[in-house]
């Protein structure tokens, strides 16, 4: 059975958004376009507390887009974005959210990031999803939404590394490409075994 992951199709990743990508709200249509080809469609919110350790105002003297050292390793600080309940956080208002079987949020806890839609930024702490995927039987997983190269990539390679099959439609992303971050995401993609389509 086949899911499709919507990944932090929000507000603030939208042109306009606190942390926009460029063209982000551009797939919109081709994300909802998917959603009845699958046999459920699960979409992440990406979920973060006002005193997250992401966000480089709750560094002194941080520039945001710069990357810092933590406790599970290198961490990019961004802007401040998807603020727990905030307009920001909330999808984007074209998404097909009540076609959507489950919404998992991530990033909730302030001192770990979280891109992947499986487990936090230490690679190991769990959102719970892996398991909801297997108790129903969802093993071949379709990736869209923002941002390709974090947290669209993040969940492909992690999905794959669980042993799920994981596709991510690129037409369906889009990047945010920081010094390179594309090209590598792509290349680390494929070497995880994921399909690029
Ligand atoms: C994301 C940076 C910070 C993403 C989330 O959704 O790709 N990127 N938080
Ligand atoms: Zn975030």
């Amino acid at each position: 059975m086949r899911a499709l992951i919507v990944v932090d199709l929000q507000v603030d990743f939208c042109p306009g958004g606190a942390l926009a990508v460029a063209g982000g709200d551009g797939i919109v249509g081709a994300v909802n376009d998917l959603m009845p080809d699958f046999d459920a469609v699960v979409l992440t919110q990406d979920w973060h507390p006002p005193d997250h350790s992401s966000f480089a105002d709750n560094h002194a003297g941080a520039e945001p887009f710069s990357t810092v050292p933590m406790a599970y390793g290198p961490q990019v600080l961004w802007p401040r974005h998807c603020v727990i309940g905030s307009a920001g956080a909330a999808f984007h208002p074209g998404l097909a959210v009540d076609v959507a079987d489950l919404v998992i949020r991530k990033g909730f806890r302030a001192r770990i990031d979280s891109y992947s839609a499986f487990f936090d930024n230490d690679r190991t702490t769990p959102t719970g999803l892996a398991g909801y995927l297997r108790d129903r039987g969802l093993a071949d997983l379709t990736f869209v939404g923002l941002a390709h190269d974090f947290c669209v990539a993040w969940s492909a390679i992690d999905a794959a590394r669980l042993g799920f099959r994981a596709t991510v439609v690129e037409d369906a992303t889009r990047a945010i490409d920081l010094n390179g971050s594309r090209a590598a995401a792509q290349a680390a993609m494929r070497a995880a075994g994921v399909t690029l389509s």
